[in-house]
């Protein structure tokens, strides 16, 4: 893993260990914390379902996995800040993490949904978010307060969004989040609150720090410290995205053909319906060949066959999903001083000599 930080331990896998595998094992699942890992006892652990509700909840983990059916979803989950590499080279972000390419991972959930726990505590009419609590506080936050998120009603009940005891079959590790998550599929990683604890109806977005300040997309001309809760666009879904993941960035394989593959996400609600590979910076462009995807909520893996020049070589992708939009070409046109949804075409840099 390359390890951003130690404490909180934030870390990706290098491009290559995401390649050929549409589910992430958990040895290579990237992390992203803003405090200490909490370990929760399982045992006297209890979710709280609160607010504007008709009937207020406590569940031990054992009562949430019988009350409630099984569900398992192949789910996505890439932090706002992947790639924000790429817009720090446009200009420096003091204080926010270097990620590459490496901040998102796919995992086979296993849970409940969110929905069916709403149903029975009943939501009432004037219930337009759905806030989560964890119990991490973040020194990072200002004021320092526990982690928390919100996402609006809609997306709540909507079937996909589970809230997950297992990754990959396996329990879930505390660092992702045991006992239980939140897996918000298609959205930002910050909304999958990890060691959830209270879930509360409410009829405004969570007014926590990295709902109402952080993960928030401010034009480049704001100072992100004098920045007030609310403003700029606050991130829900993720936005179109694609990356190389072999060869790798700076490679010197020998002129001749070369095998390229990499990842590409829709996000929320769309799907990725082509892949463009050009190796004379955007001029002309191959099409690549797409995986089947693992699923409608997870990200697609795609690959090709390019012909390799001698000398210095970029490679550049693009993916277009089925509403016709396509990533946007440049990183300079989307910096914002925090550094999130760099979703700009994805470059590699080669050396093909003999
Ligand atoms: N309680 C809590 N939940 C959290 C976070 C956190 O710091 N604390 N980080 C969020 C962010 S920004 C992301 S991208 C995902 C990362 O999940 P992972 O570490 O399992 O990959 O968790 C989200 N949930
Ligand atoms: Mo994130």
């Amino acid at each position: 893993m390359v390890v951003h930080e130690e404490e909180p331990f934030n870390a990706e896998p290098p491009p290559g260990a995401l390649a050929d595998q549409l589910i992430t094992p958990l040895e290579a699942f990237y992390s992203r914390n803003h405090g200490p890992v909490p370990h929760l006892d399982a045992a006297t652990w209890r979710l709280v379902v609160d607010g504007l509700v008709t009937q207020r909840l406590q569940l031990s983990l054992q009562e949430l996995r019988g009350r409630f059916p099984e569900r398992e979803v192949v789910a996505t989950l890439q932090c706002a800040g992947n790639r924000r590499a790429g817009l720090i080279e446009v200009r420096d972000i003091p204080g926010e993490a270097p990620w590459g390419p490496g901040a998102i991972s796919t995992a086979r959930w296993t849970g409940v949904s969110l929905a069916d726990v709403l149903a029975e505590a009943g939501l009432r009419p004037e219930a337009a978010h759905i806030a989560f609590a964890a119990p991490d506080v973040s020194p990072l936050a200002d004021p320092p307060q526990p982690y928390g998120a919100s996402i609006p009603a809609a997306k709540a009940t909507s079937g996909e969004v589970l809230l997950a005891w297992a990754m990959n079959g396996r329990l879930l590790p505390a660092v992702h989040g045991a006992p239980l998550r939140v897996v918000v599929a298609g959205w930002i990683g910050a909304r999958s609150v990890k060691w959830l604890q209270r879930i509360t109806a409410q009829a405004e977005p969570s007014g926590n720090y990295f709902q109402a300040v952080a993960y928030r997309l401010l034009p480049a001309w704001a100072d992100p410290s004098q920045a007030g809760p609310e403003e700029g666009i606050s991130l829900g879904p993720a936005a179109l995205n694609c990356a190389i993941l072999r060869p790798g960035e700076g490679a010197r394989p020998a002129p001749g053909p070369a095998e390229v593959t990499g990842y590409a996400f829709a996000g929320d609600g769309r799907s990725v319906a082509r892949v463009d590979l050009s190796i004379d910076g955007g001029r002309t462009w191959a099409q690549a060949r797409l995986d089947k995807a693992a699923g409608p909520w997870a990200w697609q893996h795609w690959r090709t066959t390019v012909e390799l020049p001698e000398g210095e070589v970029e490679i550049t992708a693009r993916a277009w999903d089925h509403t016709g939009a396509v990533q946007p070409e440049s990183p300079a046109s989307l910096w914002n001083p925090q550094g999130y949804a760099n979703n700009s075409w994805a470059r590699l840099h080669l050396t093909c000599s003999r």
